[in-house]
């Protein structure tokens, strides 16, 4: 399974097209729309999430509620669009440190910085959203499942470091998607100080995936490993500067007694663990265990006080350019997180127990466990 995204923060549309999904899944659009509004959510947003109610418009590859293996193209508009079009902008010239506004404009030769905003924006994150919402419902036949949670923003932090899966869900009730009501509400204090300060906040969230089955991924070849792919999926979401597995730089402080999870069995349980450090993933492959993965979001980078920078046609210095943003999008960012590491899961699965169809996929699957 592969997937492609096309559109601008500003033009009409996203739109996402999935390769290599399987025959025979039953998809639910309102399911997709509920994980974008998942996306959407979050204390600290600007002004252009009051404007956008994303809606995923399915234009090919279902029919009749089930998936026919042709590629699924799914568009999502951009309602902010009508305030666009037709309207023309002065350029921006002074980039934003932190954004892609200054090598992007080099890179491409633009003498408008808003032409390397267009696609470098998280707006984007909302076609990968839907295709990682499409993987959820393909591995939810195979009762996988997932959650996450925002552990840190700025410095407001979650207490503790482990967290049970099924402790994920009180994150869906928190404005900044903070399983505790203390540290939610330190965290909205901590956004609120970066807004009165014209400033930005980032901070780290953690997705955790159950009942992935051992041996998703593989060690024999270094773009295998499960690990990479989880890492490569999370560090492309924009923003993102750091990712961590399982005990992650933990780890690096530690001897290997206290870092590495013992191995017991029993007749009913099967192979089991009582920790579970290593993130649920040994040697690039799934052991079992539930996947756990960290992602640290860097701030906004437009600032209502801007930072110095130099101007791109001939280096002025000056302020960079002031512009509409977030205060803080961690809590956006980590659904995007889950929704990219599910689309993962989703191929690294459709890579051991694939087929054409979910029948034949059932039966390989029925078979292996
Ligand atoms: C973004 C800037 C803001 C965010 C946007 C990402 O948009 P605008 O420039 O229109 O104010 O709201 O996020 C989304 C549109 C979204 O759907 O998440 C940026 O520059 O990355």
């Amino acid at each position: 399974m592969r997937f492609l995204t096309a559109g601008e923060s500003h033009g009409p549309c996203v739109v996402a097209v999935v390769e290599g999904f399987p025959a025979g899944v039953p998809i639910d659009v309102e399911a997709i729309n509920r994980d974008l509004a998942r996306r959407q959510m979050g204390y600290g947003r600007g002004g252009r999430m009051q404007i956008e109610h994303d809606e995923a418009e399915i234009l090919s590859g279902v029919i009749g509620g089930r998936t026919i293996g042709s590629p699924i193209a799914v568009r999502i508009a951009n309602r902010d669009y009508a305030n666009w079009e037709g309207r023309v902008h002065a350029p921006i010239t002074m980039p934003r440190p932190g954004h892609a506004d200054f090598a992007g404009s080099i890179k491409y030769g633009f003498r408008d910085t808003r032409l390397a905003a267009e696609r470098s924006s998280a707006r984007e994150t909302a076609a990968r959203a839907a295709v990682g919402s499409l993987a959820r419902q393909l591995l939810s036949c195979f009762g996988i499942e997932s959650g996450v949670h925002v552990v840190r923003i700025g410095a407001a932090a979650l207490a503790r470091r482990s967290v049970a899966f099924p402790e994920l869900q009180a994150a869906e009730h928190s404005p900044v998607r903070c399983i505790d009501e203390v540290a939610s509400q330190a965290m909205m204090a901590e956004i609120d100080r970066a807004q009165a300060a014209g400033d930005t906040v980032g901070g780290v969230f953690e997705v955790q995936v159950r009942g992935v089955p051992v041996g998703l991924g593989s060690y024999v070849h270094w773009d295998r490993r499960l690990d990479a792919k989880l890492a490569a999926a999370l560090m492309s979401i924009p923003g993102i500067k750091g990712v961590e597995v399982g005990a992650g730089f933990a780890c690096a402080e530690q001897w290997g007694s206290q870092v590495h999870d013992e191995l017991f069995y029993d007749q009913e349980r099967g192979y089991y663990r009582e920790t579970n450090r290593a993130g649920g993933i040994e040697g690039g492959v799934s052991n079992g265990e539930v996947i756990v993965v960290r992602a640290a979001m860097k701030p906004i980078p437009t600032l209502r006080r801007p930072l110095r920078t130099a101007d791109i046609r001939a280096g002025a210095p000056g302020a960079a350019s002031v512009q509409r943003g977030d205060t803080c999008a961690v809590p956006a960012a980590a659904v995007v997180g889950e929704l990219a590491t599910l689309t993962v899961i989703a191929q690294e699965f459709l890579a051991v127990f694939g087929g054409d169809s979910l029948e034949e996929i059932e039966q390989r699957w029925r078979r292996l466990q």
